[in-house]
């Protein structure tokens, strides 16, 4: 068995998230998402075709970084066209006769569900239920086999959507290939799947139940996406704890991180290797903070993810919010995260203003950006990468990256 990972996508909804890092490498645990796939198809396949473009490169260093009991091999893409297209230049090459796992690189489950996939017989599409069908692909059903995928229907005719997941067989994928542009302009996959059933190929539909599913194409289902992993991690202390520090509940703590005394941290957390917390911290419920971090003396986190090398040294609020790699947040630092409206906090997604339907969501802020002290980001704000917000100011709207912002 083979499988095709498509990797190709801009991502330009998780924007500013993307600018510095290829969606496939963004972390849920401190862990890429491509590397969860990855070690899941370990045992189950013999080959591992990547379908690479935007920043494919960095992509290509980070597979062939890991050790992986499996062949991989890249095939560039090109201009992104759509999953449709990514999937046939994928497969081509292979044996006809031949089964592959197409899996798309932005969908997380936090059970592994490969081996019953891998193991079942003939074609499978797997979907899952969610709350919000009308963002996704709606999987039409008949007796457990697959009809059609209507997408992002005006109406939810069900609760089922396409999940970004399968088991096909190479000929049935490429003898269907035959389809034109969809009204958003992408060779979409799903045409290729509704192809098939019109002409009578049997397609399994995997049911998912709620909850054990999500994408990540929009910042949000980042923190939704690790929050469904928290759920799973066991108390784990492998760095050193200094001093009075009060942790309940499960709590992960990496080899080599340091907490320091008078820290409270209040599970599920997951602190990866190498970070340093307090001394009088306190993390939240559903924070994640990844290695070479250092949370400092009297800054809380809560429900936030913070990537690598993250500085918030002292006196900062970090709340349901996404902070990448390299940030210097200065003392004093606060994200608003609740509206006096009490309203669900609304984003801008590629010039959309979308609502996130959470109650409770910070700021985005981008690699390298750095905030004076005294900076204060209103709900559902984005800080593009590299840039510097002035001491004192109040961030009430979007700022692009590369630039300085003044109060
Ligand atoms: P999408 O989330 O539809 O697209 P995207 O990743 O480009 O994100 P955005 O719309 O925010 O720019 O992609 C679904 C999956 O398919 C994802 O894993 C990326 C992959 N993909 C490709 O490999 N090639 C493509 O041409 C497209 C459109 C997506």
């Amino acid at each position: 068995l083979k499988a095709v990972i498509l990797a190709a996508g801009n991502g330009v909804r998780l924007r500013p998230i993307t600018e510095t890092r290829p969606k496939p490498l963004i972390p849920i645990l401190c862990k890429p998402m491509l590397e969860w796939h990855l070690e899941r198809l370990a045992g189950v396949v013999d080959e591992v075709v990547l379908v690479v473009g935007y920043m494919g490169e960095a992509v290509r260093r980070f597979v062939e970084g890991m050790k992986l009991p499996f062949k991989t091999r890249f095939v560039e893409q090109g201009e992104p066209r759509g999953t449709g297209d990514a999937v046939v230049k994928g497969v081509s090459g292979l044996d006809s006769d031949e089964e592959v796992l197409v899996i798309y690189s932005d969908v997380f489950t936090p059970v592994n569900i490969i081996p019953e996939i891998a193991g079942a017989e003939g074609n499978i599409l797997v979907a899952s239920e969610v709350e919000n069908p009308r963002d996704y692909g709606v999987v039409i059903e008949e007796n457990g086999y697959f009809k059609r995928v209507l997408e992002k229907p005006a109406e939810s005719y069900s609760r089922l959507i396409n999940g970004g997941i399968y088991k096909l067989r190479v000929g049935d994928i490429l003898a269907n290939s035959d389809i034109a542009p969809s009204p958003r302009g992408e060779l979409e996959f799903t045409d290729i799947l509704n192809n098939m059933s019109r002409r009578g190929v049997e397609i399994r539909v995997h049911r998912l139940p709620g909850s054990s599913w999500i994408d990540i194409g929009k910042p949000w289902q980042l923190l939704e996406a690790n929050k469904m992993a928290l759920k799973s991690i066991r108390r784990e202390i492998k760095g050193s704890v200094v001093g009075p520090v009060h942790i309940e509940g499960d709590v992960f703590i990496g080899e080599g991180s340091i907490v320091k005394p008078f820290t409270v941290i209040e599970g599920p957390v997951y602190i990866d290797q190498g970070v340093e917390i307090g001394p009088n911290a306190r993390i939240r419920p559903w924070s994640v903070i990844c290695k070479g971090s250092k949370i400092g003396f009297s800054v809380e986190v809560k429900e936030s993810i913070i990537l690598e090398n993250v500085h918030a040294s002292h006196l900062a609020y970090i709340g349901d919010s996404i902070i990448c790699e390299e940030v210097n947040l200065g003392a004093g630092t606060i994200t608003a995260n609740l509206r006096f409206d009490e309203s669900t906090v609304k984003m801008l997604v590629k010039n959309r203003l979308e609502d996130t339907g959470r109650r409770k969501m910070g700021a985005v802020i981008g690699a390298g950006v750095k905030t004076g002290v005294n900076v204060s980001l209103m709900p559902g704000v984005k800080v593009g990468s590299n840039t510097w917000i002035m001491p004192g100011s109040v961030v009430y709207r979007d700022v692009d990256s590369n630039s300085i912002h003044y109060a």
